[in-house]
């Protein structure tokens, strides 16, 4: 009985911080602004097979449909109504994906925008992502329904309505973000709409929750909602198995509202791990590689067991909220696979990687004119599928970083060092560094502005390996670098300044 009682308390405290993937893996990928039916056909082909542990979706819920600017990827945020209706298709495609990647053992993570409707200047009218009518401007949305009493304009004391002051945690929760329209999430009613929101999406058989604007929203009326949540589905989840909930919250130190405030009740986003990787890699503010010997809660972060981390996400890479000078993307490409390497070695936090599309960036005394454009589109507005090339990359504008060999092979690096402690670290006093994984996994960067060549101590069990950077482990033999592991567990590394890419990871599952 006792046992049993533990038992209870450890799965009610603890549930809501693991993110139920399926065994052996371990990474999410926010497949931002992809269709359903293209996440559906990814899981089957490319996510199960290369052992990803699930997918970030963008918000399915019904939304604002605006025309100026043109259909952008923002007006996600603005939601009309819980119908799950979108611009990446209709519920019943939603579905199918995800019956169909949990079939495949790849979990749906929703992105859950719930502390607001539209802006407060959207009009009235059906131009939403379903033809659902709803008036901006007299508060009414009738598919949920919330009328003008579901909204927090009482409570704000902002003279504009808007957060002004974050300095001021009542106008941070009370005021409207950006205009958006405040709910009110401490009546019972706003509560039901939305844990009845989030019910539907857990019997469908998602596996969690991105819960958006955290920061937004006061964390005992968070509690209350996440208390009504059902456990997930049994089709796919074991008995009592709670919804992993990871929130939103951009904490880069300096405001009175902390990530700690969210830490009972899920995990909370770590954007210092965005921003300092960053201003590492590009070696700005003096920083060298070699100060990673005690990244994580030695660099001020969030204990790991509350983390989820990132390079980049979808705000911050087009430089939407704080924090975003030193971000890495996609478009710095090598230092972004370095950096991302890195995050997916360390075993610091639940790592999500980001894929992208790419838009035409137009920057204008540092701020780019293009940060709204939508994913790759139609005239008419709806978004392209994405085509896969024969080398396994993705046409049409889709980015498609989760593809990329380098950044494939580490998440898969990171499903084979799971569990594994954070070992012989190697550094040269600058930018050069390695570290490995137990005895499974060991990883050699070159970020200096000279040539490395080295003989270090990687724990590995002799044998020939190889680099899953360069290339990886094909037919019985390696289609990049081989590294040959000594019987006493050294290894020479030799990276040029100048590589393609310069660093060099190998484990156990890519030995000859
Ligand atoms: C988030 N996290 O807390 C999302 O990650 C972020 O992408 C959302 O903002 C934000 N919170 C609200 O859900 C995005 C864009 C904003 C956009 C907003 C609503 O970053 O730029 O605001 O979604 O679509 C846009 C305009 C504003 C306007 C507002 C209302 O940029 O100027 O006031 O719409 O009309
Ligand atoms: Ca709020």
């Amino acid at each position: 009985m006792k046992l049993l009682v533990f038992a209870w308390i450890l799965g009610v405290c603890w549930a809501q911080y693991n993110p139920n993937t399926k065994p052996g893996t371990t990474s999410i990928v926010h497949l931002f602004e992809w269709r359903w039916a293209d996440i559906a056909e990814e899981c089957e082909r490319f996510l199960a097979p290369n052992g990803f542990g699930g997918v970030q979706i963008s918000p399915p819920q019904e939304s604002i449909r605006l025309t100026n600017p043109w259909m952008p990827w923002w007006q996600r945020y603005q939601t009309i109504s819980y119908n799950l209706c979108s611009r990446s298709g209709t519920e019943k495609e939603l579905r199918d994906m995800v019956t169909r990647c949990n079939n495949v053992g790849v979990r749906i993570y929703v992105d859950a925008v719930i502390n607001h409707m539209c802006g407060a200047s959207g009009g009235a009218g059906t131009h939403s992502s379903c033809g659902t009518y709803f008036n901006a401007d007299t508060k009414d949305f009738p598919s949920v329904p919330y009328s003008a009493w579901d909204f927090n304009d009482g409570k704000c004391k902002s003279p504009s309505g808007d957060i002004e002051n974050y300095h001021d945690i009542y106008q941070v929760r009370d005021c409207r973000l950006v205009s958006l329209l405040d709910l009110a999430l401490e009546k019972d009613y706003v509560r039901g709409r939305i844990a009845e929101y989030m019910n539907s999406l857990i019997d469908i058989g998602v596996a969690g929750f991105r819960v958006d604007g955290c920061k937004h929203m006061w964390p005992g009326d968070l509690r209350v909602v996440f208390d009504k949540l059902k456990n997930l589905n049994t089709k796919w989840f074991a008995e009592n198995t709670r919804p992993f909930i990871f929130q939103e919250v951009i904490d880069l130190g300096g405001e009175p509202i902390t990530a700690s405030e969210y830490f009972g009740l899920g995990r909370v986003t770590e954007f210092k791990n965005s921003a300092k990787l960053g201003t590492v890699f590009r070696k700005w503010d003096n920083e060298k590689m070699a100060y990673l010997k005690n990244w994580g809660e030695g660099w001020s972060l969030m204990s790991s067991d509350k983390a989820v981390v990132f390079i980049d996400n979808h705000d911050n890479q087009r430089g939407h909220g704080p924090g975003g000078a030193s971000v890495l993307t996609f478009w710095d490409s090598r230092l972004y696979k370095m950096a991302t390497g890195f995050m997916l070695a360390h075993p610091y936090g639940v790592t999500r990687v980001m894929s992208s599309f790419q838009w035409p960036r137009h920057i204008v005394n540092g701020k780019d004119e293009n940060d709204w454009v939508g994913p790759p589109s139609y005239s008419d507005g709806s978004t392209k599928p994405v085509p896969i090339n024969p080398d396994s990359t993705c046409g049409d504008g889709w980015v498609c970083e989760h593809r990329w060999r380098q950044i494939k092979n580490m998440v898969i690096f990171r499903n084979v060092v799971n569990g594994e402690n954070f070992s012989y670290w190697w550094d040269n006093g600058s930018n050069q560094v390695a570290f490995g994984r137990g005895n499974k996994g060991f990883i050699v960067f070159n970020n200096d502005d000279w040539n490395m060549d080295v003989i270090l101590l990687t724990g590995l069990p002799a044998g020939t390996y190889c680099d899953v950077i360069s290339g990886q482990k094909e037919g019985g033999r390696c289609t990049g670098l081989q590294i040959t592991v000594q019987g006493d567990g050294r290894a020479r590394f030799q990276i040029s300044n100048t590589a393609e890419d310069p660093f060099i990871a190998i484990h156990i599952n890519a030995k000859l």
